[in-house]
């Protein structure tokens, strides 16, 4: 039994949570998880993210997203503390799940290193690539689906939520760079990184990801 990880990539806003949980539901709503466990293709389905998917990644979370001042986190700080949530999260998740031929939707995973900290942060690609190799000893994901909608619409999403984490909070040329950075990826891996058009309602875009999934999963276990 092969394991495969799915990941869910996009700006802030974009939509992956509400997606991840409707593709969770129609997997086990549709049958096909049930078929594909039956035939032995799959043991588990599972749900995770970045940063936050383990006990210590959720520290790291906090660390992150939510510190007591502003002004603590340096750009190379962030860049080496999401590379230890990867770390920890690789080894204790989806190493063993991939292992036991776990299905994983993942919320964000290296795309969004290269994105923010990259593009976004203008810190070294080449430092990236290797703290991404570090962190996940070589793993990437099987299929990373890009929820592309324009930062502004994105960020109007996020802020209805309320509170607004560290960020959230960055000048809009940072998120348009971090835009820019998932859009060159998407060139760059076509085979491996789909784009979603995630200005969609909710429901359109579950049915894009559906389709893009059945025939990912067919390739996979046929
Ligand atoms: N980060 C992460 C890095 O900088 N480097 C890294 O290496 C990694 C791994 C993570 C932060 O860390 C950064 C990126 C992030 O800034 P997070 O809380 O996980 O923080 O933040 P996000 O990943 O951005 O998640 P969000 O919850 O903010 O956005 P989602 O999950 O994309 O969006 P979602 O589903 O919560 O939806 C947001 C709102 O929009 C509505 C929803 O109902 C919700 O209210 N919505 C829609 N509205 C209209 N049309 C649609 N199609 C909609 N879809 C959802």
């Amino acid at each position: 039994m092969q394991g495969r990880l799915i990941v869910f990539e996009g700006v802030e806003g974009c939509g992956k949570t509400t997606q991840i949980a409707r593709s969770h539901l129609w997997l086990q709503d549709s049958g096909i998880l049930e078929s594909l466990q039956t035939r032995g293709n799959v043991s588990q389905l599972m749900i995770t993210r970045e940063p936050g998917g383990t006990e210590v990644g959720r520290a790291i979370r906090q660390l992150l997203l939510y510190p007591a001042s502003q002004e603590l986190v340096q750009n190379r700080t962030e860049l080496l503390l999401y590379a230890a949530d990867r770390a920890q999260h690789v080894e204790e998740i989806l190493k063993p799940h991939l292992a036991e031929g776990g299905l994983i939707l993942c919320d964000r995973y290296t795309d969004s290193t290269i994105a923010y900290q990259g593009y976004g942060r203008g810190l070294d690609r080449a430092l990236i690539d290797q703290l991404n190799q570090i962190a996940t000893s070589g793993l990437q994901s099987d299929l990373t689906l890009w929820l592309d909608v324009d930062v502004e619409i994105g960020l109007a999403r996020a802020k209805q939520r309320g509170v607004r984490d560290r960020i959230e909070q960055a000048t809009i040329d940072f998120h348009r760079r971090v835009q820019q950075g998932f859009n060159e990826l998407a060139r760059t891996y076509p085979d491996r990184m789909v784009r979603v058009d995630a200005s969609l309602n909710e429901t359109e875009v579950a049915q894009a990801i559906q389709t893009i999934l059945q025939t990912r999963l067919a390739q996979w276990y046929t």
